[in-house]
């Protein structure tokens, strides 16, 4: 097969995936076995599978396509780009129009002194850049012992092995190692590891874990702390309001160096432009991918404040940089996504009419009887499933079986609903209406009552002990 041919029965395209596609995060047998759903085109928040099935997207694909699918002025700004200058490279004393002009307005769009764009292919490799820039930050200012990251257990940075390392997945470290001079603190999840405490007291006490660690490394010792304003793929974990700030107040008083990734909180996610303004953080490098192009194009970056830009600056070359660093069909088709955006008002709609009647809806979930809390920021949101909402207990079965079971249900019923463990999150295209919101919660409480049912008469529904 070497043209796309979508006319091929499903079955045949599952076999020719299975036989050469090796899939992202994916047991390749179990997927073999099963064979995998085939998309085929997708207009709006929906999706069309080879069978013919109308899916609600809830994630936005992997919360990326922020503008929602079909748009054609994205198709014709890459087609124009292409016939025009399909490639060139940044490195070398070189520079195009599409780089040049989608970093100045990534500058416009970043508060504070936000300044500089280093431009990547992804997310994951955003963070290595950072991992490297942080770093030689350090090494110019005469200080290069400073060169441990902070980073929180549970957080997601990417798959790199620099990447996979700031991340505080232990299933990722555990396939390949981590690289030297990363390490961990607790994560701000009051609902599964809060106890008794309230959320503001525990949001308090979790910041204080960087002090602490920051003292056991020897402040001279640490580069730099790196967090997601909001974990997104360790189960959208919205952190107490007492977080952030104390975050903020231990990285001034260390000098130490604050990354916020906002590679899935940037663009409009959280119903500001950046995941930092909601939550009041001044970053030195914010990490960007995602929806910076809405994934129309593979396109990342790290945004530098002044004072990191022009320290690195002033150490003569910086060794780093990628192939495809500012590539000018992604950067084109990124700055004409943020054209969008601006014109017609993606981060207002999010704001002031999306999270507005969704949240009203989703908040309402929590009286679903395998539903803990039902928490919303901007257009990302949380289900905890439980046994028993006053204790916030946890299943006795594995972490994820019953996730499983009820993300299961969301796929039969044609809505993309993922589950991390128990947890169940969203994270919709930001232009989703409110009639398509009504079909998600519609969807997702069929889903839930589906799930329930089979979870009570599988004996799931038990408490763990303890
Ligand atoms: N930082 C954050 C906060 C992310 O969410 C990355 C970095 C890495 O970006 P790239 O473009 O290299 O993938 C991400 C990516 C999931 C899932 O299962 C989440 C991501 C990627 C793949 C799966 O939720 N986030």
């Amino acid at each position: 097969m070497n043209m796309i041919n979508t006319n091929l029965p499903t079955a045949e395209l599952q076999k020719l995936d299975a036989a050469h596609h090796f899939h992202p995060f994916t047991d390749k047998a179990g997927l073999a076995a099963k064979g995998a759903r085939v998309i085929l085109r997708g207009e709006g928040v929906w999706l069309t599978d080879s069978e013919g099935h109308r899916i609600l997207d809830g994630m936005a694909g992997l919360w990326c396509v922020n503008i929602g699918y079909g748009r054609k002025e994205l198709a014709a700004v890459a087609a124009r780009q292409m016939e025009e200058l399909p490639y060139y490279n940044t490195f070398f004393q070189t520079t195009h129009v599409p780089a040049i002009a989608l970093a100045a307005k990534i500058a416009e769009l970043a508060p504070g002194d936000l300044n500089h764009v280093f431009f990547a292919g992804s997310g994951s490799e955003a963070n290595d850049t950072n991992i490297r820039l942080v770093r030689r930050y350090w090494q110019v200012k005469g200080q290069p012992e400073r060169r441990t990251i902070i980073a929180r257990w549970n957080g997601y940075h990417g798959s790199t092995m620099g990447g996979g390392s700031l991340g505080g997945m232990k299933p990722i470290h555990a396939h390949g190692g981590m690289i030297d001079g990363i390490a961990h603190i607790g994560q701000p999840h009051w609902w599964a590891e809060g106890g008794d405490m309230t959320p503001e007291d525990f949001g308090l006490m979790r910041a204080q874990e960087l002090e602490a660690k920051i003292l056991e490394l020897g402040a001279d010792k640490v580069a730099a702390f790196i967090g997601e304003p909001v974990q997104g793929a360790g189960g959208v974990v919205i952190p107490p309001s007492t977080y952030w700030p104390e975050i903020q107040r231990i990285c001034n008083k260390y000098g130490i160096l604050l990354i916020a990734d906002e590679v899935i909180t940037g663009f409009g996610r959280t119903g500001n432009w950046f995941g930092s303004q909601t939550f009041g953080i001044k970053p030195h490098i914010m990490t960007i991918a995602k929806g910076l192009s809405s994934g129309y194009q593979p396109i990342g970056g790290s945004i530098v404040c002044d004072e990191v830009a022009e320290v690195v600056g002033s150490g003569g070359e910086f060794f780093h940089g990628y192939t495809y660093s500012g590539h000018p069909v992604a950067a084109a088709v990124a700055l004409e996504n943020l054209r969008i955006m601006q014109d017609e008002g993606v981060v207002e709609h999010v704001r002031d009419v999306a999270n507005p009647y969704l949240a009203e809806r989703w908040a309402a979930l929590a009286d679903h009887p395998l539903v803990g809390e039902a928490k919303l920021v901007g257009l990302m949101g949380s289900i905890a499933l439980t046994p028993d909402k006053a204790k916030r207990a946890q299943f006795a079965s594995e972490e994820g079986t019953v996730g499983f079971k009820v993300r299961e249900r969301c796929f039969a019923n044609d809505l993309i609903m993922r589950h991390v463990g128990d947890r169940m999150i969203i994270s919709p295209p930001l232009v989703i209406t409110p009639a398509e919101i009504d079909v998600l919660i519609e969807r997702a409480r069929k889903s839930l009552d589906e799930g329930y049912k089979i979870i009570k008469d599988e004996g799931l529904l038990v408490a763990k002990a303890g």
